[in-house]
């Protein structure tokens, strides 16, 4: 049941930061979680670290002015989708992937969308791939889901995406145009030393895998020497 859909009334103010902060922290500690089993099974972190946040009120209003909606805690809660946010950042691309597969597999959460803006950046250059997804909150008298928005992207993404935010709002959206080419041009930066980092990592761990066989091989031949000395000694 989602709460914020029934017809028993939208609760108070207090309620729903109550239970968009419970959501946040059950992502959270999932994703703590998935990263420690991950490093256990594969030795290596997917996640660099994890930022969340609730969205300011006046940021709720202005999305719900924009869509010509009432500021009513209603239309907060069923029409702005990322009033709880999480923002996972990771090492490489690839990452990106395994992580949103990771969430999916999850039963308790639902995933209602999916903007893949790697695959499909937008007009500004921005990549990053998005979630809304539902999480169950358990309280004393009823469950309900609640919505997230999961924002996952590499460290690289993430450096360009706050400069650009914060470009966006010294200009209130009306930058000048050669400082929105110059954000383009660094976005594909950005993707080429995404790419860059990937393959390096990948012909790292190729050598790594290699010198470990040959460090294998080097020991059993070791062994087999060994053995012979031992058999000639006894013989
Ligand atoms: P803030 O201040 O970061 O919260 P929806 O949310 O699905 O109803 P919307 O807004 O089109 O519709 O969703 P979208 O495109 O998935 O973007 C949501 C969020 O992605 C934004 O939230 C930003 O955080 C981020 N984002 C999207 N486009 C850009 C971009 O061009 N540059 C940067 N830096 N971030 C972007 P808010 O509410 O706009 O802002």
């Amino acid at each position: 049941m989602e709460w914020y859909e029934t017809g028993d009334g939208v609760e108070t103010w207090q309620e729903v930061l109550l239970v968009y902060n419970a959501a946040l922290r059950q992502i959270e500690t999932k994703m703590e979680i998935l990263n420690e089993e991950f490093q256990h099974v594969h030795q290596y972190n997917p996640i660099e670290h994890i930022k969340s946040r609730i969205k300011t009120p006046e940021s709720i209003v202005k999305k719900l002015r924009r869509n010509n909606l009432d500021s009513t805690i209603e239309n907060m809660v069923n029409h702005v989708n990322d009033i709880a946010g999480i923002r996972i950042i990771c090492s490489f691309t690839s990452d990106i992937y395994r992580i949103a597969d990771m969430i999916e597999k999850q039963r308790d959460i639902k995933v209602m969308t999916v903007k893949d803006y790697i695959m499909f950046p937008k007009a500004s250059g921005y990549k990053s791939y998005h979630m809304i997804v539902t999480v169950p909150v358990y309280l004393s008298d009823k469950t309900v889901d609640a919505k997230v928005e999961i924002q996952i992207r590499t460290v690289a993404m993430d450096f360009w995406a706050s400069l650009e935010h914060k470009i966006h709002y010294k200009f209130e959206g009306d930058a000048p145009e050669h400082i929105k080419q110059e954000l383009v041009d660094c976005a594909h930066m950005v993707s080429d030393l995404d790419d860059k980092m990937l393959q390096l990592n990948e012909e790292i761990l190729e050598l790594s895998h290699m010198q470990e066989v040959e460090r294998e091989e080097r020991e059993k031949e070791r062994r087999r020497q060994q053995e012979l000395e031992n058999q000639i000694h006894q013989s």
